[in-house]
C-alpha cells in the first residue's frame, strides 16, 4: 500500500501567478472588509459591490498562469495517481489549468454561479449581476458567485475528513491558518497521529502543530518536496 498525501492549499499558492492574498499586506482584506463582501449578509445589503468584487477577481483570472508549484502538484498526483487528494481554499483555476483533474474546491469557484432560488451551477463566462436570470429555473436576479462566505458550511466536508484521515502525510500550502475549518485540519491530523509538513512564505498560526515547517515562495518550495 503506497503512501497517501492530502494537500492542502491557500491563496499563497497562487500569489506569484498575481492572484492577491487576503492577509498579506496589501491583501485583498486590506481593500475591503470582509463582512462586505463575503458573507451572505453582505450580499443581500449590496448584492451589486458584491458582484463587483467578483467579478473584479474572475476577470483577474484571465489575466494570470499558473505556477511552478501549481504545475508540480498536478504532477504529483499525476504520478501518484489516485493517492494524492488536493484540497483548496481557493476559488481560482490555476490547479486545473496546471493539469491537476481532481480538486476539491471546498470554499466554491469563482467560474461558477449558483442560483440561489433552484441551487443550478453555470460556468460564469462574464460578469454576474442582478441583471441575469436563472436558465435553468428562469428566475430573475438569482445568481450568485458559486463561493462558500463566512458563516456558511464549506463543500465536501465529509469527503475531505474520510480522505485526512486516510492519509499518511497532511502537507499544508499557502495558507495562513486563519480559516476554520481548514485552519483545524492540522491538529485533526496530529490527533490522528498522522504527519504534517507546512510549506509556507511564512510561520502560518498554526506553524507549531506541523512536525516540520519549511518557509519560502511556493515556486521554490513545492517543486523541491515533489522532487
Ligand atoms: C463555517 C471564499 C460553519 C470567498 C472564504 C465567528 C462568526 C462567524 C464565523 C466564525 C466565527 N469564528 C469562526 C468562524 C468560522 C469562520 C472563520 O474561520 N472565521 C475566521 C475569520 C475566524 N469560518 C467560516 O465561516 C466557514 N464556515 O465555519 O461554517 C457552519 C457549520 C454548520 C452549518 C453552516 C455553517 C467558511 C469559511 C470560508 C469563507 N470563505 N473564501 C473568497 O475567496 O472570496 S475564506 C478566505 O480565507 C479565503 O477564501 C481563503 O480560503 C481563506 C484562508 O485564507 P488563505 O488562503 O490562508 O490566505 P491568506 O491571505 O490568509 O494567507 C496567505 C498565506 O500565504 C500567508 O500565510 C502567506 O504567508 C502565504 N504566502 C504568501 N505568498 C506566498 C505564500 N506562501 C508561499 N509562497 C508565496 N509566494
Amino acid at each position: 500500500m503506497t503512501a497517501s498525501i492530502f494537500i492542502l492549499t491557500g491563496a499563497g499558492i497562487s500569489a506569484e501567478s498575481g492572484v492577491a492574498t487576503f492577509r498579506d499586506a496589501g491583501g485583498l482584506w486590506s481593500k475591503v472588509k470582509l463582512e462586505d463582501v463575503a458573507t451572505p449578509e453582505g450580499f443581500l445589503r449590496d448584492p451589486a459591490a458584491v458582484h463587483a468584487f467578483y467579478n473584479a477577481r474572475r476577470a483577474n483570472l484571465r489575466e494570470v498562469e499558473p505556477n511552478a508549484a501549481h504545475y508540480a502538484l498536478a504532477r504529483l498526483q499525476r504520478d501518484y495517481e489516485g493517492e494524492v487528494t488536493l484540497v483548496t481554499q481557493n476559488i481560482d483555476d490555476l490547479h486545473e489549468r496546471a493539469g491537476s483533474r481532481s480538486v476539491i474546491h471546498m470554499h466554491g469557484e469563482l467560474s461558477l454561479s449558483l442560483c440561489a432560488h433552484c441551487g443550478a451551477r453555470a460556468k460564469a463566462e462574464s460578469d454576474l449581476s442582478l441583471t441575469l436570470s436563472c436558465a435553468a429555473c428562469g428566475t430573475a436576479s438569482s445568481l450568485r458567485p458559486d463561493v462558500v462566505w463566512f458563516g456558511e458550511m464549506p463543500y465536501r466536508m465529509n469527503e475531505i475528513y474520510d480522505r485526512l484521515m486516510d492519509a499518511d502525510l497532511f502537507v499544508s500550502i499557502g495558507t495562513s491558518g486563519a480559516v476554520y475549518p481548514a485552519a483545524g485540519f492540522v491538529a485533526e491530523a496530529r490527533t490522528a497521529g498522522i504527519r504534517s509538513l507546512e510549506l509556507n512564505l511564512e510561520p502560518s498560526d498554526g506553524t507549531f502543530l506541523f512536525d516540520e515547517a519549511r518557509h519560502g515562495p511556493a515556486s521554490k518550495l513545492v517543486p523541491a518536496f515533489v522532487e
